[in-house]
């Protein structure tokens, strides 16, 4: 096929796990793991699992344990990444739960990846219901536990386990049929459902970029493997890349099974279905403690860990259930202090705090017995005001109104809804799959490759694409108070296509104030500090992001998402659009906690592509967009409607205090 390049294997396993966004640089490996063994006895074994199968396992133990201890289980399709000692670099993110004692900590191969034997199935669907002969991701963490409990000396018969990601889908599907000896969990970043919203699709929206580079990446050996790309930026490799149907004919030959799952499972059906988690957690009634953690900004998985709380929600008899969402891209949480994410600063070291206060709490609580619960249900920081806030339910109910903020004409946003401009009231934009709107800035870098971009798109400054002629905004006047938004936000659009299928992305704006007062002190305070601190790199390389960035008038997302047309009706059956006819589509923009600050503005922008993050909807109904052929993609003209009787609108769950309803 095509070659390997080993040399970037480790590297793209980094990124995935344990790298801050490569604009501030990780420490150095060697640094991250000075002192590991003095602190720890390294053990490599080969785990037997029921089939015969043998999983590569690496055992850590503190060297002066004072009293038997809990393993902390991680399990990774991603190697195990040994450090210059040949110490995982995993086991640098548990650092703050070194200090009351540590833990016996397990890191392993999954099946079929890296130093474990077996086949890899992305995302292998549970056996359910659980039978014989029949193996999982949750029948290897069961044998590895029961194998654990007999080998490792030191124990205290209890068992923890996290991870993120690929590791919180692991860590999730290990709870549907839990060990006995599992005692608390953390499900961190899983995705829980492949074509709804997570990773390869969002409603239905094909994730062309990541499915394609994700699937080469695993499937093309036992190890990472980077997508030779032979251009700089992806984006025009994918417009040159031309109809889906390509990717098998020119690159891949039919030899990535995932991608054979993409091309001949476009619609909702049972293998989409069979793999996603949510509905198992929908008819579970949790046993073991489980902490669900997310990131507001998370590029790859926020929607799963959000829907396996809310699933979990329905018979949370025991009060198993725990939500904590952060400030954070994928993974945030846990690496780097958090205090900012690219130019956005959060007041506080976020992802300290909740290695420190947070995960490791939360651990000894289970484990140890020690210490207390760090929250009461669900932990959220909220953006803009910068702070926790623990609430006893999410998303609260007390304390909030629902409120529509309409689109109306001169490309205003305001909790008024439309008066009298009868039917025909619409804003319009040409939408041309030649000319697709960058999802982010280009050039678009690989999205696991060096110097990639991909881990802060989410807030990237939207004036990129602002005034672009296929993209249409509205906005509030300057606000006059605070507007806080705890809760789920829902677009609903009314809009028509001159074609037969559309996409429609929607992107709700914090538009920060013209002379943002803060900018002209972060810089003053960065000077100061690389005067103080002329070594560090870190200051630098922020003060010539706030240089470039300036945040006067930054357009921040909040929220975000893309819906396809053809499924408004069935996920499963998509339907051609009726051309030109008005039709409604709710488009759900998640949960949130933010507050528009007063002096900043709320803006709402539509378009109709994300390229190449989302494939181009041909904008010509054909059944299979896989197949489809180049002539069948199309211009088409857009309409968003803005009128008394087609009334576009955001519903956002607003503070009752802060209510425009109410001033
Ligand atoms: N987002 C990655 C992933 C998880 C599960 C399946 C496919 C991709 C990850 O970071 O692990």
């Amino acid at each position: 096929m095509f070659p390997r390049r080993r040399t970037i294997v480790l590297l793209a396993a980094a990124l995935l796990l344990l790298a801050p966004w490569p604009r501030f640089p990780a420490p150095t490996a060697a640094r991250q793991s000075a002192g590991l063994p003095a602190l720890f006895t390294k053990r490599d074994v080969m785990i037997p699992m029921r089939d015969g199968v043998r999983l590569h396992t690496e055992i850590y133990t503190p060297r002066h344990p004072s009293a038997p201890l809990p393993f902390l289980i991680t399990r990774t399709p991603y190697g195990l990444g040994d450090g210059p000692q040949g110490y995982s670099r995993l086991l640098d993110m548990y650092r703050a739960m070194f200090p009351d004692g540590g833990y016996l900590f397990v890191f392993q191969d999954i099946r079929g990846r890296y130093g474990s034997e077996g086949r890899f199935e992305m995302n292998r669907p549970p056996c359910e219901p659980p039978r014989s002969g029949c193996i999982d991701e949750g029948t290897d963490t069961y044998d590895t536990i029961s194998w654990l409990l007999e080998n490792v000396p030191g124990n205290n018969g209890r068992a923890g386990m996290l991870g993120i990601s690929y590791g919180g889908w692991l860590t999730a599907m290990a709870l549907l049929h839990p060990h006995p000896a599992l005692k608390a969990a953390s499900e961190q970043a899983s995705p829980a459902d492949m074509f709804l919203g997570d990773d390869f699709h969002h409603n239905g929206a094909f994730r062309l970029s990541y499915g394609f580079e994700y699937a080469a990446m695993m499937e093309t050996g036992k190890e990472n493997y980077l997508f030779p790309f032979d251009r700089y930026d992806t984006f025009a490799w994918y417009l040159r890349l031309g109809p889906l149907s390509n990717v098998d004919r020119l690159y891949l030959h039919g030899r990535v099974p995932t991608w054979e799952d993409f091309a001949h499972h476009p619609n909702y059906d049972s293998f989409w279905q069979r793999q996603a988690v949510w509905p198992y957690f929908e008819r579970l009634t949790l046993t073991v403690p489980n902490l669900n953690v997310a990131g507001w900004w998370d590029q790859e998985d926020f929607w799963g860990p959000i829907r396996i709380y809310e699933a979990s929600q329905l018979h949370d008899v025991h009060h198993d259930n725990y939500l904590v969402v952060g400030p954070w891209n994928h993974g945030g949480w846990a690496r780097g202090s958090g205090s900012h994410l690219g130019p956005i600063q959060f007041g506080s070291p976020t992802s300290e705090y909740f290695r420190r206060k947070i995960q490791a709490a939360w651990f000894a609580f289970w484990l140890k017995g020690k210490g207390r619960l760090p929250l009461s249900k669900a932990l959220t920081f909220q953006t803009g005001t910068n702070r926790w806030i623990d609430d006893s339910a999410w998303p609260p109910v007390r304390g909030i109104v629902h409120q529509k903020l309409y689109f109306r004409s001169g490309a205003r946003l305001a909790f008024a809804p439309p008066e009298g401009t009868g039917p025909g009231a619409f804003d319009t934009y040409l939408s041309d799959p030649a000319h697709p709107v960058p999802y982010r800035h280009r050039p678009v870098e690989e999205t696991y490759g060096p110097g990639s971009h991909w881990y802060t798109w989410l807030v990237e400054d939207q004036r990129f694409v602002y005034e672009r002629p296929d993209t249409v905004a509205w906005e509030t006047p300057v606000l006059p108070h605070d507007v806080t938004v705890s809760g789920d936000i829902v677009a609903h659009l009314y809009a028509a296509t001159s074609g037969s299928d559309s996409d429609w992305v929607v992107k709700l704006i914090d538009v920060f104030p013209e002379q943002y007062p803060d900018e002209l002190h972060q810089l003053q305070s960065l000077e100061a500090e690389a005067a103080s601190k002329p070594q560090s790199a870190a200051g630098q390389q922020e003060r010539a992001l706030l240089e470039r960035m300036p945040m006067s008038g930054y357009q921040l997302m909040i929220a975000d998402e893309i819906f396809r047309g053809r499924f408004r009706k069935s996920y499963g059956h998509p339907e051609p659009i009726v051309p030109n006819r008005v039709t409604r589509y709710a488009i759900d923009l998640h949960t949130n906690n933010h507050t528009f600050l007063k002096g900043h503005r709320i803006m709402v922008q539509v378009q109709s592509t994300w390229f190449p993050l989302y494939d181009r909807n041909p904008q010509k109904f054909v059944p299979n967009i896989f197949e489809a052929k180049p002539a069948d993609y199309q211009k088409a003209v857009q309409r968003i409607y803005r009128s008394r009787r087609y009334p576009s609108s955001i519903d956002l769950p607003v503070a009752a205090a802060e209510s425009p309803a109410r001033q």
